[in-house]
């Protein structure tokens, strides 16, 4: 059955991989599965027909024959789910999988998408500089509690999962901000999962897009 995804006809980050439909390019990359993509407009997302697969017009969407689905974490593991190389057989293993996705988008990724919006739409402001080190901080602590861990392993919880999909798309956002240097093993960890082959052809996937020649209209 064809899978079809939504990204952004073009990314605000220009292709640096942060948007979300990344996450699911490579979870389908991961699985070995063939899939396409529909490009969609800021103002599409908003149509009626994007927001009857996304009611908060948001990409990414994933359909596949009847079934549409919008969440980026929701995608992942109904991919898992279905398909070898996202999720443990074990179902002790599939359960801890679960709870670190669920801890990669409830737990980490808040304080980082509070730190980098401010980066990116509060500079301006006169409360920015002052904000700023609280939201560093609530960052720093989540870094040094996932450093800890981590310790010396290579994943979360055993072999490469969903859930280290899930961080360490999460992570990446922070790339920018400098904040990765401080926890080498946060950083290593997060490069350990740049250097997967199906991370790498995701990435090249949404770069092609995101840097091909404007189209009419
Ligand atoms: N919780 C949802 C999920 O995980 O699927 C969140 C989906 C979401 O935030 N989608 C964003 C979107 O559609 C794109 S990824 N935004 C448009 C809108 O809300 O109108 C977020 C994103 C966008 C851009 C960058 N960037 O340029 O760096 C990074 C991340």
């Amino acid at each position: 059955m064809t899978i079809t995804i939504t990204a952004f006809d073009r990314s605000p980050d220009g292709g640096k991989g942060l948007a979300r439909d990344t996450r699911v390019r490579w979870a389908l990359e991961e699985a070995g599965l063939p899939y396409d993509v529909r490009l969609v407009s800021f103002k599409a997302m908003k149509e009626p027909a994007h927001m009857a697969l996304n009611p908060f017009g948001q990409i990414p969407t994933y359909e596949e024959g009847g079934l549409a689905l919008f969440e980026t974490g929701a995608i992942v593991l109904h991919i898992g789910e279905r398909h070898a190389g996202l999720l443990p057989d074990d179902a002790d293993a599939r359960a801890r999988a679960v709870t670190w996705v669920f801890a990669a988008v409830n737990t980490v990724e808040p304080p980082i998408l509070e730190l980098t919006m401010a980066r990116f739409f509060e500079r301006d402001q006169p409360w920015y500089a002052a904000r700023l080190p609280s939201l560093e901080a609530r960052v720093r602590t989540r870094l040094q509690q996932l450093s800890a861990h981590l310790g010396d392993a290579d994943w979360l919880d055993g072999a490469f999962s969903a859930a280290d999909l899930m961080m360490v798309h999460v992570l990446l956002r922070l790339r920018s901000t400098g904040l990765l240097d401080e926890f080498p093993r946060v950083g290593a960890y997060v490069a350990r999962g740049e250097a997967r082959p199906a991370y790498q052809r995701a990435f090249a996937d949404q770069l092609a897009v995101n840097t091909r020649a404007p189209q009419p209209g």
